[in-house]
């Protein structure tokens, strides 16, 4: 706790009231000092933050990740002043005042929304509307998965969420709060900031929406009160964690509540209220402090909430001293997977490289899955309703239901937002680590998710099948061209595209040791020559790329490829060098992002320095970086098309002959 706190002394009994109003201070003085942020969704919200903290929470500032603390998620994360006022209130030692005075600016804790990482106790990172809320879910969930394995006694919390009628109105809450609803996630209470106002004006302008009917229908327990008034606010709390169903506690509020002229008004969601209105509003709720002053006993009244959280979680760390699960709890929190899972992935390789096993990369993935599986009960997997086209599931995974959650396979319905969002708050949590599937065409509805997986480095493993127009009759509706270039675009995500069941299993090893990076796994629906001509202990996949094909003389051109191409790459070289006499390489490229981290020599090494040509069934947007301003590419130049897989190979040009014909114009 801050040394500070130390010296403080309750000077009299101080209300709530008075609590709260030390949030709307900082909040409103914060911004004005920034000029910039927030400070309309702090001041409605600061009564129910305050009972919430001041009754409820447990949480422990002097140790913000002791695993069976209350979960916080401030979902409408533009308020984030109402995040770092309790932090500063609460004594969080990295949040002095000195940090509320630096919001918004370069280098300070205090970001302009809540990033996870940035300072102690930010579970995650919210700002863009809906993903709070549903990250929660995937937190609630993961509560009780760890529970049902580890006992009540090690893990009994609750996960709470402040969202704004921004994230109740984005779909993929939608998605979130059906999914909540469906597994009795009990212990998940929702504060809806219900101040009918957002950017635009009154909510009215865009919504007739019966929001506590929605959650109700969804499996809900529903509760409407004055947000204002704290007894309300607190019976509802005590009446929500109770319930056996997620709670609404559909709070209504006034946005900027306190500021005498502009209270209510939109105008106060994301501007600094004035020096005259913040004059107004000190006189107004009777706060005679100068900006960033929070009086002793007020201070005093927050520091205190810090003390319960404190001794719970000593009572908490008794328990677990005593436990005979003491050992497997801590190594599930840390997510350390065992060695025996990468020495079954390493007898796993040896064994299909002796038997060539052609499969597809999907198959593979499944059967590397097996092992994997085997060998550790960490993985959790999933899939949005695709299941058996994703072949995400193996032996023995019993499924995740509602009022039981001893399984670890999670049927995320189609949903695969909620999904993505889910496996952040599974893997944020601790305990588990989250994968799942769908198909890599709809990453475009995952997106949002995804990239908060990045941004926040959590191990996320996306299992993406059907990766190319090689899913053939489904048609260009189903067939990704642009994903790869979007994905790969995205900073802090590993992006792999085996060719056979051996990259596969190299790959899914990456990914489980990727521990602050999410990965995404892209594979093939059709079946794939195993590629490699004998097993190396060594992950070849490791490096990003490598060369898959030397030929014995002077190269001539390389090719390079990903996926399933790499077999057309292989048969372009076979057929320059019978037909042509043309030397050409193979070089193999899993992942980029991968191959970018190596050493120039190394890259030099492996893409030397004939002409290349890239053979990806995808767009070319990203592939110049790799075969400079000499180079050609074969792949797609549009959307594909409906029809067997080998007609539309043919039909778009992605063939030996045609890499063979690129590879003669660049040389010849
Ligand atoms: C996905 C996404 N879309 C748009 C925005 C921009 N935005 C930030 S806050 C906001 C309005 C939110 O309204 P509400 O949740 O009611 O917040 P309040 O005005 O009540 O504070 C919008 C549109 C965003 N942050 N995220
Ligand atoms: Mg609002």
């Amino acid at each position: 706790m801050n040394s500070q706190a130390a010296a403080l002394k309750p000077v009299a009994a101080v209300s709530e009231r008075e609590m709260a109003n030390a949030i709307r201070a900082l909040a409103m003085d914060s911004v004005q000092k920034a000029n910039s942020g927030h400070p309309g969704m702090p001041m409605g919200m600061a009564d129910v933050a305050t009972v919430l903290f001041s009754r409820f929470i447990n949480i422990d500032p002097t140790m913000p990740d002791w695993p069976d603390r209350d979960r916080f998620v401030l979902s409408a994360g533009h308020g984030s002043m109402l995040q770092y006022a309790l932090h500063y209130l609460l004594g969080y030692e990295d949040m002095p005042i000195e940090e509320l005075q630096r919001f918004r600016q370069l280098g300070s804790r205090t970001a302009g929304h809540p990033e996870y990482g940035h300072a102690l106790g930010i579970e995650t990172t919210t700002g863009p509307l809906g993903q709070g809320i549903s990250t929660a879910v995937g937190m609630a969930l993961a509560e009780r998965m760890l529970a049902a394995r580890h006992g009540a006694d090690l893990v009994d919390h609750f996960t709470y969420v402040i969202a704004g009628d921004g994230c109740l109105q984005e779909g993929i809450s939608h998605e979130a709060i059906d999914l909540a609803g469906h597994l009795k996630l009990s212990r998940l209470i929702v504060f809806w900031d219900d101040n009918a106002i957002s950017i635009d004006g009154p909510t009215s302008l865009s919504t007739s929406m019966d929001q506590p009917a929605r959650f109700k229908a969804a499996g809900w327990h529903v509760q409407s009160v004055d947000g204002h008034d704290t007894e309300a606010v607190g019976a509802a709390i005590e009446a929500a964690q109770q319930s056996h169903q997620p709670s609404l506690i559909a709070c209504r509020t006034v946005i900027g509540k306190g500021a005498p002229n502009l209270g209510g008004s939109e105008k106060t969601h994301g501007a600094p209220l004035g020096d005259a209105e913040i004059a107004a509003t000190r006189e107004n709720v009777g706060w005679a402090y100068a900006p960033f002053e929070v009086p002793d006993d007020i201070l005093f009244a927050w520091r205190e909430i810090a003390g319960r959280g404190q001794a719970a979680r000593r009572d908490w760390e008794q328990r677990l001293a005593a436990s005979p699960g003491r050992q497997a709890f801590e190594s599930a929190v840390a997510g350390r997977l065992p060695d025996a899972v990468f020495e079954a992935l390493g007898a796993f390789r040896k064994e299909h490289v002796e038997k060539a096993t052609k499969v597809a990369t999907r198959k593979a993935s499944e059967m590397a899955l097996a092992a994997i599986n085997a060998a550790t009960d960490l993985t959790v997997g999933g899939s949005a309703d695709l299941t058996h086209s994703n072949l995400t599931i193996t032996k023995g995974m019993a499924r995740i239901a509602p009022d039981e959650y001893t399984g670890r396979y999670i049927h995320y319905g189609i949903r695969e937002h909620g999904m993505a969002a889910a496996m952040n708050g599974i893997a944020l949590h601790g305990g588990f680590v989250p994968y799942g599937g769908t198909f890599l065409c709809f990453v475009d509805y995952a997106r949002g998710a995804m990239r908060l997986s990045a941004l926040m480095g959590q191990r996320v493993i996306y299992v993406m099948t059907h990766d190319s127009i090689g899913l053939g009759e489904d048609g260009p509706t189903h067939q990704p061209v642009e994903h790869l270039a979007m994905l790969r675009a995205t900073p802090n995500l590993n992006v792999f595209r085996p060719a056979d069941i051996i990259e596969t299993a190299e790959c899914w090893e990456l990914a489980l040791k990727s521990e602050s990076r999410p990965s995404v796994l892209v594979l093939s629906r059709q079946n794939l020559p195993m590629l490699r001509q004998t097993h190396r202990d060594e992950n070849r996949s490791s490096q990003g790329a490598y060369i898959l094909r030397e030929p014995a003389e002077h190269r001539a051109v390389t090719l390079i490829a990903t996926g399933s191409e790499v077999e057309i790459a292989v048969a372009a070289a076979e057929r320059l060098e019978t037909e042509h006499g043309i030397a050409a390489a193979v070089v193999s490229m899993p992942c980029w992002e991968l191959f970018e981290e190596q050493d120039a020599g190394t890259r030099k090494a492996v893409l030397g320095s004939a002409p290349r040509i890239a053979v990806e069934a995808a767009a070319r947007l990203g592939w110049d970086r790799w075969i400079g301003d000499t180079g050609a590419f074969v792949g797609m130049a549009g959307f594909g098309a409906s029809a067997p897989a080998p007609d539309l190979y043919r039909h778009f040009d992605i063939t030996p002959e045609a890499v063979a014909a690129a590879a003669l114009k660049l040389i010849i």
